[in-house]
Protein backbone atom coordinates (compact mmCIF):
# COMPACT_ATOMS: atom_id res chain seq x y z
CA UNK A 1 0.00 0.00 0.00
CA UNK A 2 1.64 3.53 -0.80
CA UNK A 3 2.10 5.90 1.89
CA UNK A 4 -0.03 9.31 1.12
CA UNK A 5 1.61 12.71 2.22
CA UNK A 6 -1.29 12.54 4.63
CA UNK A 7 -0.10 9.29 6.45
CA UNK A 8 3.83 10.53 6.69
CA UNK A 9 1.83 13.94 8.30
CA UNK A 10 0.10 11.90 11.07
CA UNK A 11 3.05 10.02 11.91
CA UNK A 12 5.51 13.46 12.57
CA UNK A 13 2.72 14.99 13.78
CA UNK A 14 1.49 12.28 17.14
CA UNK A 15 5.51 12.26 17.07
CA UNK A 16 5.67 15.68 18.12
CA UNK A 17 2.44 15.48 19.91
CA UNK A 18 4.46 12.01 22.28
CA UNK A 19 7.58 13.63 22.62
CA UNK A 20 5.91 17.49 23.48
CA UNK A 21 3.89 15.22 26.15
CA UNK A 22 7.08 13.62 27.62
CA UNK A 23 8.59 16.98 27.56
CA UNK A 24 11.45 16.90 25.05
CA UNK A 25 13.15 19.52 23.95
CA UNK A 26 10.86 22.03 22.01
CA UNK A 27 13.10 22.47 19.01
CA UNK A 28 13.15 19.08 18.31
CA UNK A 29 9.14 18.88 18.35
CA UNK A 30 8.87 21.75 16.43
CA UNK A 31 10.92 20.24 13.77
CA UNK A 32 8.48 17.06 13.34
CA UNK A 33 5.91 20.05 13.04
CA UNK A 34 7.66 22.01 10.91
CA UNK A 35 8.10 18.87 8.66
CA UNK A 36 4.63 17.93 8.75
CA UNK A 37 3.65 21.83 7.50
CA UNK A 38 6.21 20.95 4.85
CA UNK A 39 4.68 18.28 3.53
CA UNK A 40 1.26 19.42 3.91
CA UNK A 41 2.04 22.38 1.37
CA UNK A 42 3.96 19.69 -0.97
CA UNK A 43 1.88 19.50 -4.70
CA UNK A 44 3.70 16.35 -5.28
CA UNK A 45 3.66 12.84 -3.48
CA UNK A 46 6.47 12.59 -1.08
CA UNK A 47 6.38 8.82 -1.83
CA UNK A 48 7.02 9.56 -5.45
CA UNK A 49 9.79 11.74 -5.15
CA UNK A 50 11.33 9.25 -2.94
CA UNK A 51 10.82 6.63 -6.00
CA UNK A 52 12.32 9.30 -8.47
CA UNK A 53 15.56 9.29 -6.03
CA UNK A 54 14.62 13.40 -5.18
CA UNK A 55 16.63 15.06 -2.92
CA UNK A 56 13.90 15.56 0.33
CA UNK A 57 16.39 18.04 2.14
CA UNK A 58 16.03 20.55 -0.64
CA UNK A 59 12.71 21.17 1.12
CA UNK A 60 12.30 23.89 3.48
CA UNK A 61 13.03 22.72 7.33
CA UNK A 62 13.96 19.05 6.52
CA UNK A 63 17.65 17.85 6.68
CA UNK A 64 19.03 14.96 7.10
CA UNK A 65 17.75 13.09 9.88
CA UNK A 66 14.36 14.29 8.89
CA UNK A 67 14.41 13.27 5.55
CA UNK A 68 15.70 9.68 6.79
CA UNK A 69 12.84 9.11 8.46
CA UNK A 70 9.93 10.75 6.43
CA UNK A 71 11.60 8.12 3.93
CA UNK A 72 11.00 5.23 6.63
CA UNK A 73 7.72 6.31 6.98
CA UNK A 74 6.99 6.66 2.77
CA UNK A 75 8.36 2.56 2.99
CA UNK A 76 7.27 1.30 6.17
CA UNK A 77 4.32 3.56 6.54
CA UNK A 78 5.28 3.77 10.53
CA UNK A 79 8.77 5.24 12.00
CA UNK A 80 10.35 3.23 14.78
CA UNK A 81 10.37 6.06 16.87
CA UNK A 82 6.73 6.54 17.19
CA UNK A 83 6.03 2.54 18.27
CA UNK A 84 8.93 3.08 20.99
CA UNK A 85 6.94 6.46 22.37
CA UNK A 86 3.73 4.84 22.01
CA UNK A 87 5.09 1.95 24.23
CA UNK A 88 6.29 4.98 26.92
CA UNK A 89 2.86 6.52 26.99
CA UNK A 90 -0.67 5.96 26.15
CA UNK A 91 -1.31 7.29 22.40
CA UNK A 92 -4.85 8.58 22.98
CA UNK A 93 -3.29 11.12 25.43
CA UNK A 94 -2.19 13.25 22.00
CA UNK A 95 -5.86 13.74 21.98
CA UNK A 96 -5.89 15.98 25.25
CA UNK A 97 -3.53 18.50 23.41
CA UNK A 98 -7.15 19.51 21.89
CA UNK A 99 -8.17 21.05 24.62
CA UNK A 100 -6.57 24.63 25.47
CA UNK A 101 -5.22 25.40 28.34
CA UNK A 102 -4.20 22.08 29.00
CA UNK A 103 -0.93 22.16 26.81
CA UNK A 104 1.48 18.98 27.03
CA UNK A 105 2.72 19.57 30.76
CA UNK A 106 -1.34 19.74 32.04
CA UNK A 107 -1.42 16.29 29.97
CA UNK A 108 1.38 14.59 31.16
CA UNK A 109 0.74 15.81 35.10
CA UNK A 110 -2.81 14.37 34.74
CA UNK A 111 -1.25 11.64 33.24
CA UNK A 112 1.65 11.11 35.62
CA UNK A 113 -0.76 11.69 38.67
CA UNK A 114 -4.28 10.60 38.02
CA UNK A 115 -3.53 7.97 35.11
CA UNK A 116 -5.80 9.74 33.30
CA UNK A 117 -5.31 8.54 29.52
CA UNK A 118 -7.92 9.61 27.12
CA UNK A 119 -10.75 12.01 27.18
CA UNK A 120 -12.95 10.16 28.89
CA UNK A 121 -11.15 9.84 31.93
CA UNK A 122 -10.27 13.12 31.66
CA UNK A 123 -13.77 14.41 31.69
CA UNK A 124 -14.48 12.18 35.03
CA UNK A 125 -11.71 12.73 36.43
CA UNK A 126 -12.96 16.95 36.27
CA UNK A 127 -16.79 15.81 37.01
CA UNK A 128 -15.09 14.26 40.28
CA UNK A 129 -13.16 17.53 41.21
CA UNK A 130 -9.62 15.54 41.36
CA UNK A 131 -8.26 18.05 38.66
CA UNK A 132 -8.38 20.78 40.96
CA UNK A 133 -5.96 19.73 43.71
CA UNK A 134 -3.20 19.14 41.14
CA UNK A 135 -0.57 21.21 41.30
CA UNK A 136 -0.50 24.21 38.24
CA UNK A 137 -4.27 23.59 38.17
CA UNK A 138 -7.47 24.84 40.43
CA UNK A 139 -10.96 25.55 40.47
CA UNK A 140 -11.53 27.71 37.80
CA UNK A 141 -8.84 25.51 35.42
CA UNK A 142 -10.75 22.31 36.30
CA UNK A 143 -13.59 24.08 35.42
CA UNK A 144 -13.01 25.45 31.63
CA UNK A 145 -11.09 22.30 30.67
CA UNK A 146 -14.40 20.40 31.50
CA UNK A 147 -16.11 22.91 29.46
CA UNK A 148 -14.17 22.76 26.99
CA UNK A 149 -13.90 18.89 26.63
CA UNK A 150 -17.95 19.45 26.11
CA UNK A 151 -17.13 22.25 23.24
CA UNK A 152 -15.00 19.57 21.94
CA UNK A 153 -17.40 16.13 22.36
CA UNK A 154 -19.77 18.43 20.66
CA UNK A 155 -17.65 18.76 17.00
CA UNK A 156 -18.55 16.16 14.96
CA UNK A 157 -14.87 16.27 13.63
CA UNK A 158 -16.50 16.25 9.83
CA UNK A 159 -13.41 16.36 7.53
CA UNK A 160 -12.50 19.32 6.19
CA UNK A 161 -13.37 20.11 2.33
CA UNK A 162 -9.88 20.46 1.21
CA UNK A 163 -8.81 16.47 2.57
CA UNK A 164 -12.30 14.86 1.26
CA UNK A 165 -11.23 16.61 -2.18
CA UNK A 166 -8.04 15.34 -2.62
CA UNK A 167 -9.26 11.08 -1.25
CA UNK A 168 -12.56 12.10 -3.74
CA UNK A 169 -10.02 13.04 -6.58
CA UNK A 170 -7.98 10.41 -6.36
CA UNK A 171 -10.73 7.57 -5.91
CA UNK A 172 -12.95 9.70 -9.13
CA UNK A 173 -9.79 9.04 -10.80
CA UNK A 174 -9.18 5.23 -9.94
CA UNK A 175 -12.66 4.39 -10.78
CA UNK A 176 -12.65 5.79 -13.96
CA UNK A 177 -9.70 3.33 -15.09
CA UNK A 178 -12.34 0.65 -14.64
CA UNK A 179 -13.53 -0.42 -18.44
CA UNK A 180 -16.94 0.55 -18.60
CA UNK A 181 -17.45 2.91 -16.78
CA UNK A 182 -19.63 5.67 -18.63
CA UNK A 183 -19.66 8.75 -15.86
CA UNK A 184 -18.67 8.89 -12.39
CA UNK A 185 -18.74 11.58 -9.63
CA UNK A 186 -19.17 13.08 -6.22
CA UNK A 187 -22.59 14.31 -5.12
CA UNK A 188 -23.61 14.82 -1.76
CA UNK A 189 -21.94 17.76 0.47
CA UNK A 190 -18.70 17.39 -1.37
CA UNK A 191 -20.51 18.63 -4.88
CA UNK A 192 -22.06 21.20 -2.43
CA UNK A 193 -18.82 22.52 -1.84
CA UNK A 194 -19.41 22.45 2.26
CA UNK A 195 -16.52 23.42 4.21
CA UNK A 196 -16.57 20.05 6.02
CA UNK A 197 -18.01 16.82 4.72
CA UNK A 198 -19.22 14.28 6.33
CA UNK A 199 -18.77 11.04 4.49
CA UNK A 200 -18.73 10.62 0.56
CA UNK A 201 -21.32 9.84 -2.05
CA UNK A 202 -20.33 8.45 -5.51
CA UNK A 203 -22.21 8.05 -8.31
CA UNK A 204 -21.57 5.94 -11.06
CA UNK A 205 -22.83 4.43 -14.11
CA UNK A 206 -21.60 2.04 -16.26
CA UNK A 207 -21.97 -0.68 -19.32
CA UNK A 208 -23.87 -3.42 -18.18
CA UNK A 209 -21.64 -5.97 -16.72
CA UNK A 210 -18.77 -3.64 -15.78
CA UNK A 211 -17.83 -4.63 -11.90
CA UNK A 212 -17.94 -1.00 -10.40
CA UNK A 213 -18.56 -2.48 -6.59
CA UNK A 214 -15.28 -5.13 -7.18
CA UNK A 215 -13.19 -2.00 -8.15
CA UNK A 216 -14.14 -0.03 -5.50
CA UNK A 217 -13.35 -2.99 -2.85
CA UNK A 218 -9.73 -3.64 -4.82
CA UNK A 219 -9.03 0.47 -3.88
CA UNK A 220 -5.75 0.34 -1.99
CA UNK A 221 -7.40 2.71 0.44
CA UNK A 222 -10.39 0.81 1.94
CA UNK A 223 -9.85 -0.50 5.51
CA UNK A 224 -13.17 -1.60 5.94
CA UNK A 225 -16.25 -2.81 4.23
CA UNK A 226 -19.36 -1.45 5.74
CA UNK A 227 -22.13 -2.92 3.51
CA UNK A 228 -21.78 -4.32 -0.14
CA UNK A 229 -24.51 -4.69 -2.47
CA UNK A 230 -25.27 -4.53 -6.02
CA UNK A 231 -26.40 -1.31 -6.08
CA UNK A 232 -24.77 0.17 -2.90
CA UNK A 233 -21.56 -0.18 -1.26
CA UNK A 234 -19.96 1.21 1.23
CA UNK A 235 -16.56 0.85 2.51
CA UNK A 236 -14.40 3.06 5.15
CA UNK A 237 -10.92 4.66 3.84
CA UNK A 238 -7.63 4.85 6.14
CA UNK A 239 -8.54 8.05 6.52
CA UNK A 240 -11.47 7.35 8.32
CA UNK A 241 -13.85 8.64 5.22
CA UNK A 242 -16.99 6.89 4.33
CA UNK A 243 -17.63 6.12 0.96
CA UNK A 244 -21.12 5.39 -0.28
CA UNK A 245 -20.90 4.30 -3.87
CA UNK A 246 -23.97 4.16 -5.97
CA UNK A 247 -24.15 2.60 -9.23
CA UNK A 248 -26.99 3.78 -11.20
CA UNK A 249 -28.74 3.42 -14.89
CA UNK A 250 -27.66 5.57 -17.02
CA UNK A 251 -31.43 6.91 -17.98
CA UNK A 252 -31.62 7.93 -14.50
CA UNK A 253 -28.28 9.55 -14.01
CA UNK A 254 -29.79 13.22 -13.75
CA UNK A 255 -32.17 12.65 -11.37
CA UNK A 256 -30.13 10.22 -8.71
CA UNK A 257 -27.44 13.02 -9.05
CA UNK A 258 -29.76 15.36 -8.25
CA UNK A 259 -31.20 13.50 -5.10
CA UNK A 260 -27.72 12.06 -3.76
CA UNK A 261 -26.36 15.86 -4.33
CA UNK A 262 -28.85 16.42 -1.48
CA UNK A 263 -29.38 18.66 0.90
CA UNK A 264 -32.09 16.84 1.73
CA UNK A 265 -33.93 20.14 2.56
CA UNK A 266 -33.82 20.77 -0.87
CA UNK A 267 -34.87 17.48 -2.22
CA UNK A 268 -37.48 17.18 -0.02
CA UNK A 269 -38.89 21.01 -1.07
CA UNK A 270 -38.04 19.82 -4.93
CA UNK A 271 -40.59 16.44 -4.32
CA UNK A 272 -43.22 18.36 -2.38
CA UNK A 273 -43.24 21.02 -5.57
CA UNK A 274 -43.67 17.73 -7.90
CA UNK A 275 -46.57 17.06 -6.24
CA UNK A 276 -48.71 20.36 -6.89
CA UNK A 277 -47.97 19.45 -10.39
CA UNK A 278 -48.88 15.85 -10.09
CA UNK A 279 -45.42 14.28 -10.88
CA UNK A 280 -43.31 12.15 -8.80
CA UNK A 281 -39.63 12.75 -8.18
CA UNK A 282 -37.26 10.28 -7.24
CA UNK A 283 -33.99 9.22 -7.28
CA UNK A 284 -34.88 7.34 -10.16
CA UNK A 285 -36.78 10.03 -12.26
CA UNK A 286 -40.03 12.08 -12.89
CA UNK A 287 -43.14 10.40 -13.39
CA UNK A 288 -46.51 11.25 -14.63
CA UNK A 289 -48.62 8.57 -13.94
CA UNK A 290 -46.49 5.79 -14.48
CA UNK A 291 -44.55 7.46 -17.61
CA UNK A 292 -41.16 8.60 -16.78
CA UNK A 293 -40.84 11.72 -18.30
CA UNK A 294 -37.51 12.95 -17.03
CA UNK A 295 -34.27 11.45 -15.24
CA UNK A 296 -31.73 11.97 -17.48
CA UNK A 297 -30.12 15.16 -16.30
CA UNK A 298 -30.48 17.29 -13.20
CA UNK A 299 -31.44 20.34 -16.11
CA UNK A 300 -34.47 18.28 -17.21
CA UNK A 301 -35.49 17.18 -13.90
CA UNK A 302 -35.71 21.33 -12.77
CA UNK A 303 -37.00 22.43 -16.11
CA UNK A 304 -40.16 19.90 -15.91
CA UNK A 305 -41.06 21.07 -12.24
CA UNK A 306 -40.40 25.02 -13.64
CA UNK A 307 -37.21 25.47 -12.44
CA UNK A 308 -33.94 27.02 -13.74
CA UNK A 309 -30.83 25.38 -13.10
CA UNK A 310 -29.64 25.57 -9.22
CA UNK A 311 -25.81 25.00 -8.78
CA UNK A 312 -24.89 22.79 -6.34
CA UNK A 313 -23.61 25.49 -3.81
CA UNK A 314 -27.01 27.20 -3.37
CA UNK A 315 -28.90 23.28 -2.56
CA UNK A 316 -29.85 24.42 0.91
CA UNK A 317 -33.22 25.50 0.85
CA UNK A 318 -32.18 28.57 1.75
CA UNK A 319 -34.68 30.28 -0.71
CA UNK A 320 -32.89 29.23 -3.54
CA UNK A 321 -36.28 26.98 -5.08
CA UNK A 322 -38.18 30.25 -4.92
CA UNK A 323 -35.58 32.15 -6.63
CA UNK A 324 -35.34 29.79 -9.31
CA UNK A 325 -38.97 29.88 -9.88
CA UNK A 326 -38.48 33.60 -10.67
CA UNK A 327 -35.48 33.00 -12.87
CA UNK A 328 -33.48 35.29 -10.37
CA UNK A 329 -30.62 33.13 -8.79
CA UNK A 330 -27.56 35.27 -8.12
CA UNK A 331 -24.89 34.91 -10.99
CA UNK A 332 -22.29 33.23 -8.44
CA UNK A 333 -18.59 35.01 -8.29
CA UNK A 334 -16.14 32.22 -10.44
CA UNK A 335 -12.63 31.40 -9.71
CA UNK A 336 -11.98 33.14 -12.84
CA UNK A 337 -13.39 36.54 -12.10
CA UNK A 338 -10.87 36.68 -9.32
CA UNK A 339 -8.22 40.04 -9.59
CA UNK A 340 -5.67 39.84 -7.01
CA UNK A 341 -4.94 38.11 -3.57
CA UNK A 342 -4.96 41.23 -0.69
CA UNK A 343 -3.36 39.07 2.27
CA UNK A 344 0.31 37.59 1.92
CA UNK A 345 2.89 37.19 4.24
CA UNK A 346 6.93 37.20 3.38
CA UNK A 347 9.62 35.40 5.16
CA UNK A 348 9.92 39.37 6.83
CA UNK A 349 7.61 37.79 9.52
CA UNK A 350 6.14 34.46 9.34
CA UNK A 351 6.11 33.76 6.05
CA UNK A 352 8.74 31.46 3.97
CA UNK A 353 9.13 33.41 0.44
CA UNK A 354 10.52 36.54 -0.42
CA UNK A 355 8.52 39.03 -1.79
CA UNK A 356 9.24 38.61 -5.50
CA UNK A 357 8.69 34.68 -4.62
CA UNK A 358 5.05 35.85 -3.92
CA UNK A 359 4.57 38.05 -6.39
CA UNK A 360 5.87 36.04 -9.15
CA UNK A 361 3.41 33.18 -8.06
CA UNK A 362 0.45 35.84 -8.20
CA UNK A 363 1.39 36.85 -11.79
CA UNK A 364 1.32 33.39 -12.43
CA UNK A 365 -2.47 33.23 -11.56
CA UNK A 366 -2.53 35.74 -13.52
CA UNK A 367 -3.48 38.17 -11.13
CA UNK A 368 -3.55 41.79 -11.30
CA UNK A 369 -2.13 42.88 -8.04
CA UNK A 370 -1.06 41.58 -5.08
CA UNK A 371 -0.90 43.11 -1.08
CA UNK A 372 1.99 42.07 0.67
CA UNK A 373 0.56 42.71 4.01
CA UNK A 374 3.24 41.85 7.32
CA UNK A 375 2.09 41.14 10.99
CA UNK A 376 2.49 44.02 13.45
CA UNK A 377 4.93 43.74 16.24
CA UNK A 378 2.34 42.19 19.03
CA UNK A 379 2.26 39.27 17.10
CA UNK A 380 6.12 38.69 18.75
CA UNK A 381 6.33 35.05 17.87
CA UNK A 382 5.72 36.11 14.01
CA UNK A 383 8.44 38.57 13.90
CA UNK A 384 6.13 41.81 13.55
CA UNK A 385 7.32 44.82 12.28
CA UNK A 386 7.54 47.76 14.02
CA UNK A 387 6.62 51.32 12.51
CA UNK A 388 10.60 51.65 11.83
CA UNK A 389 10.71 48.25 9.92
CA UNK A 390 7.56 48.09 8.12
CA UNK A 391 9.18 51.71 6.53
CA UNK A 392 11.50 49.64 5.06
CA UNK A 393 9.65 46.44 3.83
CA UNK A 394 7.18 49.63 2.37
CA UNK A 395 10.68 50.59 0.57
CA UNK A 396 11.24 46.89 -0.32
CA UNK A 397 7.91 46.18 -2.03
CA UNK A 398 8.52 49.37 -3.77
CA UNK A 399 11.45 48.01 -5.31
CA UNK A 400 10.32 44.66 -6.58
CA UNK A 401 7.13 46.22 -7.78
CA UNK A 402 9.25 48.60 -10.23
CA UNK A 403 11.30 45.33 -11.15
CA UNK A 404 7.56 43.73 -12.14
CA UNK A 405 5.92 44.67 -15.05
CA UNK A 406 2.52 42.92 -15.26
CA UNK A 407 1.44 43.34 -11.77
CA UNK A 408 0.97 45.94 -9.28
CA UNK A 409 2.56 45.04 -5.34
CA UNK A 410 0.57 46.73 -2.92
CA UNK A 411 2.31 47.53 0.23
CA UNK A 412 0.01 46.36 3.37
CA UNK A 413 -0.02 45.37 7.18
CA UNK A 414 -2.14 42.72 9.11
CA UNK A 415 -2.10 45.00 12.29
CA UNK A 416 -2.80 43.71 14.99
CA UNK A 417 -6.35 45.24 16.91
CA UNK A 418 -5.00 45.52 20.67
CA UNK A 419 -7.39 44.64 23.22
CA UNK A 420 -8.87 48.27 23.44
CA UNK A 421 -9.46 48.83 20.18
CA UNK A 422 -6.58 50.36 19.07
CA UNK A 423 -4.20 49.15 16.48
CA UNK A 424 -0.47 48.14 16.76
CA UNK A 425 1.03 50.58 14.47
CA UNK A 426 0.52 54.53 14.44
CA UNK A 427 -1.49 55.77 11.76
CA UNK A 428 1.18 57.83 10.26
CA UNK A 429 2.50 54.66 9.09
CA UNK A 430 -0.85 53.28 8.50
CA UNK A 431 -1.62 56.66 6.06
CA UNK A 432 1.44 55.05 3.85
CA UNK A 433 -0.25 52.10 2.80
CA UNK A 434 -2.59 50.75 -0.16
CA UNK A 435 -4.21 48.00 2.28
CA UNK A 436 -4.82 47.83 5.65
CA UNK A 437 -6.32 44.46 7.07
CA UNK A 438 -6.91 44.72 10.89
CA UNK A 439 -6.71 41.45 12.65
CA UNK A 440 -7.32 39.98 16.53
CA UNK A 441 -4.38 36.93 17.34
CA UNK A 442 -5.12 36.77 20.90
CA UNK A 443 -7.63 37.29 23.51
CA UNK A 444 -10.55 35.43 21.42
CA UNK A 445 -12.56 34.84 24.52
CA UNK A 446 -13.22 38.66 25.79
CA UNK A 447 -17.07 38.27 26.58
CA UNK A 448 -19.13 38.91 23.59
CA UNK A 449 -19.99 42.88 24.47
CA UNK A 450 -16.21 43.39 24.64
CA UNK A 451 -15.08 41.80 21.79
CA UNK A 452 -17.52 43.26 19.73
CA UNK A 453 -16.96 46.82 21.05
CA UNK A 454 -12.89 45.71 20.54
CA UNK A 455 -13.49 45.33 16.27
CA UNK A 456 -15.98 48.37 16.16
CA UNK A 457 -13.63 50.65 17.68
CA UNK A 458 -10.79 49.51 15.65
CA UNK A 459 -12.90 49.28 12.49
CA UNK A 460 -13.04 53.36 13.20
CA UNK A 461 -10.13 54.05 12.86
CA UNK A 462 -9.74 56.08 9.85
CA UNK A 463 -7.15 53.99 7.89
CA UNK A 464 -8.69 50.47 8.68
CA UNK A 465 -9.75 48.97 5.57
CA UNK A 466 -10.17 44.93 6.02
CA UNK A 467 -11.07 43.02 8.80
CA UNK A 468 -8.64 39.86 8.95
CA UNK A 469 -10.47 36.34 9.57
CA UNK A 470 -13.46 37.98 11.32
CA UNK A 471 -13.96 35.24 13.47
CA UNK A 472 -10.64 33.64 14.67
CA UNK A 473 -12.20 30.15 13.96
CA UNK A 474 -9.81 27.21 13.27
CA UNK A 475 -12.61 24.80 11.69
CA UNK A 476 -12.59 21.42 14.64
CA UNK A 477 -9.67 23.20 16.32
CA UNK A 478 -11.06 26.62 17.83
CA UNK A 479 -14.56 28.25 18.22
CA UNK A 480 -14.94 31.79 16.32
CA UNK A 481 -15.01 34.50 18.88
CA UNK A 482 -18.32 35.48 20.61
CA UNK A 483 -19.33 38.32 18.24
CA UNK A 484 -22.41 40.21 17.59
CA UNK A 485 -21.77 39.85 13.91
CA UNK A 486 -25.01 42.34 13.37
CA UNK A 487 -23.04 45.46 14.97
CA UNK A 488 -19.69 44.13 12.82
CA UNK A 489 -21.76 44.71 9.77
CA UNK A 490 -23.18 47.78 10.89
CA UNK A 491 -19.48 49.04 11.55
CA UNK A 492 -18.01 48.25 8.25
CA UNK A 493 -20.80 49.45 6.63
CA UNK A 494 -20.61 52.44 8.42
CA UNK A 495 -16.99 52.88 8.06
CA UNK A 496 -16.47 52.08 4.66
CA UNK A 497 -14.65 48.59 5.51
CA UNK A 498 -14.57 45.37 3.93
CA UNK A 499 -14.57 41.80 5.45
CA UNK A 500 -12.01 39.22 4.52
CA UNK A 501 -13.80 35.69 3.23
CA UNK A 502 -10.40 33.92 4.86
CA UNK A 503 -9.77 31.43 1.96
CA UNK A 504 -7.70 29.19 4.10
CA UNK A 505 -9.78 26.00 3.96
CA UNK A 506 -9.48 25.38 7.81
CA UNK A 507 -10.49 29.20 8.61
CA UNK A 508 -13.17 30.11 5.89
CA UNK A 509 -14.54 32.36 8.52
CA UNK A 510 -17.04 34.08 7.03
CA UNK A 511 -19.39 31.24 6.87
CA UNK A 512 -21.79 30.95 4.51
CA UNK A 513 -24.47 32.06 6.39
CA UNK A 514 -22.77 35.50 7.16
CA UNK A 515 -22.10 36.38 3.83
CA UNK A 516 -25.43 35.80 2.87
CA UNK A 517 -25.86 38.26 5.67
CA UNK A 518 -22.83 40.80 4.96
CA UNK A 519 -24.70 40.88 1.03
CA UNK A 520 -28.20 41.29 2.42
CA UNK A 521 -26.34 44.48 4.46
CA UNK A 522 -23.99 45.60 1.26
CA UNK A 523 -21.20 45.09 3.37
CA UNK A 524 -18.39 44.58 0.75
CA UNK A 525 -16.67 40.83 0.92
CA UNK A 526 -12.85 40.59 0.33
CA UNK A 527 -11.84 36.84 -0.32
CA UNK A 528 -7.74 36.68 0.36
CA UNK A 529 -5.75 33.44 1.26
CA UNK A 530 -3.66 34.47 3.75
CA UNK A 531 -0.71 32.77 2.53
CA UNK A 532 2.56 32.25 4.33
CA UNK A 533 4.16 29.93 1.31
CA UNK A 534 3.37 30.34 -2.58
CA UNK A 535 1.30 26.78 -2.90
CA UNK A 536 -1.36 28.69 0.01
CA UNK A 537 -2.18 31.19 -2.95
CA UNK A 538 -4.02 28.30 -4.68
CA UNK A 539 -6.29 28.06 -2.22
CA UNK A 540 -7.95 31.08 -3.32
CA UNK A 541 -10.85 28.68 -4.88
CA UNK A 542 -11.93 26.97 -0.96
CA UNK A 543 -12.81 31.16 0.09
CA UNK A 544 -14.59 31.32 -3.94
CA UNK A 545 -16.74 27.84 -2.94
CA UNK A 546 -17.80 29.50 0.13
CA UNK A 547 -18.36 32.54 -1.48
CA UNK A 548 -21.00 30.68 -3.89
CA UNK A 549 -22.47 29.18 -1.35
CA UNK A 550 -22.95 32.19 0.78
CA UNK A 551 -25.05 34.16 -2.73
CA UNK A 552 -22.20 36.35 -3.39
CA UNK A 553 -21.70 37.55 -6.83
CA UNK A 554 -18.33 39.31 -8.31
CA UNK A 555 -19.77 42.49 -7.43
CA UNK A 556 -20.29 41.57 -3.97
CA UNK A 557 -16.66 40.64 -3.71
CA UNK A 558 -13.50 43.39 -3.83
CA UNK A 559 -10.56 42.05 -5.31
CA UNK A 560 -13.16 41.14 -8.46
CA UNK A 561 -12.44 45.19 -8.99
CA UNK A 562 -10.09 46.10 -11.57
CA UNK A 563 -6.82 47.77 -9.90
CA UNK A 564 -8.15 51.07 -10.64
CA UNK A 565 -11.50 50.56 -9.53
CA UNK A 566 -9.88 48.74 -5.81
CA UNK A 567 -8.13 51.81 -5.41
CA UNK A 568 -11.31 53.79 -5.80
CA UNK A 569 -13.01 51.29 -3.40
CA UNK A 570 -10.52 51.59 -0.88
CA UNK A 571 -9.77 55.44 -1.35
CA UNK A 572 -13.52 55.60 -0.35
CA UNK A 573 -12.46 54.92 3.32
P1 LIG B 1 -22.64 14.92 4.96
O1 LIG B 1 -22.27 13.62 4.36
O2 LIG B 1 -23.08 14.83 6.37
O3 LIG B 1 -21.56 15.96 4.80
O4 LIG B 1 -23.89 15.51 4.16
P2 LIG B 1 -24.62 15.00 2.84
O5 LIG B 1 -25.49 16.10 2.38
O6 LIG B 1 -23.62 14.46 1.89
O7 LIG B 1 -25.58 13.88 3.38
P3 LIG B 1 -25.58 12.29 3.25
O8 LIG B 1 -24.25 11.76 2.92
O9 LIG B 1 -26.25 11.76 4.47
O10 LIG B 1 -26.56 12.02 2.05
C1 LIG B 1 -26.21 12.39 0.74
C2 LIG B 1 -27.38 12.92 0.04
O11 LIG B 1 -28.35 11.90 -0.10
C3 LIG B 1 -28.09 14.01 0.82
O12 LIG B 1 -27.54 15.28 0.61
C4 LIG B 1 -29.48 13.88 0.27
C5 LIG B 1 -29.63 12.42 0.02
N1 LIG B 1 -30.36 11.79 1.14
C6 LIG B 1 -29.86 11.03 2.11
N2 LIG B 1 -30.83 10.62 2.93
C7 LIG B 1 -31.97 11.16 2.46
C8 LIG B 1 -33.34 11.12 2.86
O13 LIG B 1 -33.70 10.50 3.85
N3 LIG B 1 -34.23 11.83 2.10
C9 LIG B 1 -33.82 12.52 1.01
N4 LIG B 1 -34.72 13.21 0.30
N5 LIG B 1 -32.58 12.57 0.62
C10 LIG B 1 -31.66 11.90 1.33
CA1 LIG C 1 -22.17 12.74 2.30
CA1 LIG D 1 -23.64 9.33 2.47
ZN1 LIG E 1 -2.50 36.98 8.22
Amino acid sequence: MPVHNKDIIRVLETVADLLDIQNENQFRTRAYRQAAQTINSLPESVTEMIDKDEDLTRLSGIGEDLAGKIKTIAQTGSLPLLKELQEQIPPSLKDLLRIPGLGPRGVKVIYDELGVTDMQGLKKAAEQDFLRDLKGFGEKTQKTILEEIKKNNAHEDRMLFRDAQDISRTLLDYMKKLEGVKKVEAAGSLRRKKETVGDLDILLSCKKGTDAMGHLLDFEDVEKVVVQGKTKTSVVLRSGLQVDLRVVAHASYGSALLYFTGSKAHSIKLRKRGVKRELKINEYGVYKDKKKVAGKTEHQVYKKIGLSFIPPELREDRGEIEAAEKDSLPDLVRRRDIKGDLHVHTKKTDGYQSIEEMAKEAEKLGYEYLAITEHSKRVTVAGGLDAEELEKHIQDIEKVNRRMDNIEILTGAEVDILEDGSLDLPDEILSRLDVVIGSVHYKFNLSRKKQTRRIVTAMENPYFMILGHPTGRKINQREPMDLDLDDIFSAAKDNGCFLELNAFYDRLDLTDIACIQAAKKKVGVVINTDAHRTPHMHYMGFGVAQARRGWLEAADVLNTRSLKQLRKCLKGR
